[in-house]
């Protein structure tokens, strides 16, 4: 991509709405604008990443078994109405009439209507288990929207459905998405924390929140500092295998919301040095609710007996809207945002520092092109402006790597990297850059750990 032929509106003043950093830099940076009180537009840069993260997700959520699926997002309140929910659910609900003045709503969340897929098509036990999920825009009216994407009332969620033939299965569906969840959060570069949490209006009786750390989270969070440095399972987890001593090893360590403990069980529980108190973003949730809204709906499988079992049911969230600030509070610095290599918009960007000099010209475009070639996504700053304005851009946009070239390096032949995390430099010469910058990225993608 060229900048001077990208859409990129960036902000000279820190806009005065934006209360927390992340905010802060997704408007300056040009990623989002707002539309509405808790709406926002998703511009290039910002969905450039946020495609970066509903893409890892996708790919832990295949591996775990999940299978992906697309549901509307206006529903019908009648299925609402079968499962008790459309008078249960209040003014966080968008409720809307069609022309003939049937009652509709905007989904929150979508237990009933994947309840009602399944009745529809799948009759036995030898279908199970099933898993399937879809990641598609959701409306709360939260009474309080705030910090830009973290808490929107338009959000996209991927939101996953398990279904079992009993609490056993559900369990071992259960810790299929918990061992997917620690992988997604980690390949984004962030440590994802599982913590016991209350289930809210989505209910049952087991739930686990995943928290990011961060000052400005919206929880208080208590764990075990152990669990912010535990290894995440890797790739060749084997996921129709037996979970249970990965669950057990994380869940027997303690981590809690503030709403399911209190101080004092927290200092009882963990020793001294390892007590660890801090705010924490909600950044997915899952539960496992048994037959909550499969006994009402009717969702139901003839067992290896010929009786009919209703099934058991589990839902899955995660917030990739939500993800992209939340890995800005966790990794940006006085100049602006430092993106992990496996989210970041581009992965390197080439500064062309004398646009019009014939030399410089040829060079960038040159070490542009092999790049793309190279298979790194690439972005070439060609705009006629100052060097400092561009060093500036790349720093508050975050790009992890500035291949900088000019006619003073170029007249020996010579560029220069910048990394953007450390703002360690080195100088190479032009020959080497490609491969150099290849070595430096491509183990940080982390698709293959
Ligand atoms: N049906 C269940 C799980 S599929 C559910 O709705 N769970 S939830 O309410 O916990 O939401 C799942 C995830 O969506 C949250 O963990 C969070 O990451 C994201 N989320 C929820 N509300 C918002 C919001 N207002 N703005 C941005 N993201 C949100």
């Amino acid at each position: 991509m060229r900048l001077s032929r990208y859409f990129l509106p960036l902000l000279k003043e820190t806009p005065k709405e934006a209360e927390i950093i992340s905010h802060q830099l997704m408007l300056r940076a040009g990623m989002i604008k707002q539309q509405a009180a808790g709406s926002y537009s998703w511009l290039p840069l910002g969905f450039k990443v946020l495609n970066k993260v509903i893409r890892i997700v996708e790919e832990e959520q295949n591996r775990s078994g999940a299978v992906q699926l697309l549901m509307p997002t206006v529903q019908s309140a009648d299925l609402w109405r079968e499962s008790g929910r459309y008078d249960d659910y209040g003014k966080e609900m968008l409720r809307i009439q069609d022309r003939h003045e049937r009652d509709m709503l905007f989904g929150p969340t979508n237990e009933e209507m994947i309840t009602d897929i399944f009745r529809t098509y799948v009759s036995s036990y030898k279908d199970l288990p099933l898993n399937l999920y879809h990641i598609q825009w959701k409306f709360r009216d939260e009474v309080r929207p705030r910090f830009g994407t973290m808490r929107s009332r338009e959000f996209l969620m991927k939101d996953a459905y398990s279904f079992d033939l009993d609490e056993a299965g559900a369990k071992r569906a259960f810790q299929r998405m918990f061992v997917a969840y620690l992988r997604t959060f980690y390949r984004m570069g962030l440590t994802g924390i599982p913590m016991r949490a209350d289930a809210g209006p989505i209910g049952g009786d087991m739930s686990y929140e995943f928290h990011v750390l961060a000052e400005t989270g919206e929880s208080g969070v208590f764990l075990d500092s152990d669990l912010a440095s535990k290894p995440v399972p890797p790739i060749d987890t084997d996921f129709s295998g037996d979970l249970s001593p990965i669950f057990d090893d994380w869940t027997s360590l303690f981590a809690a919301t503030d709403e399911m403990t209190d101080e004092a069980t927290f200092r009882a529980s963990v020793s001294g040095n390892k007590q660890l108190a801090a705010r924490g973003i909600e950044v997915g949730h899952i539960f496992y609710f048994g037959t909550k809204y499969s006994e009402p709906m009717g969702a139901k499988v003839t067992g290896p007996d010929g009786k009919d079992v209703v099934v058991h049911m589990g839902s899955y969230g995660i917030g990739p809207t939500r993800l992209v600030p939340a890995i800005i509070e966790a990794s940006h610095d006085e100049n602006g945002i430092v993106w992990p290599v496996s989210v970041a918009p581009f992965e390197a960007v080439v500064i062309n520092l004398k646009v019009g000099d014939g030399q410089s010209d040829a060079a960038s475009q040159r070490l542009y092109d092999e790049l793309g070639r190279a298979g790194i996504d690439v972005l070439l700053d060609d705009r006629d402006q100052g060097a400092g304005g561009k060093f500036a851009t790349a720093d508050l946009i975050g790009i992890p790597y500035q291949l900088i070239v000019g006619p003073r390096g170029l007249k020996d032949g010579q560029v220069e990297i910048k990394h953007r995390k450390s703002g360690e430099r080195e100088t190479l010469s032009l020959e080497a850059a490609v491969g150099r910058l290849a070595a430096l990225i491509v183990p940080q993608r982390r698709d293959t750990v």
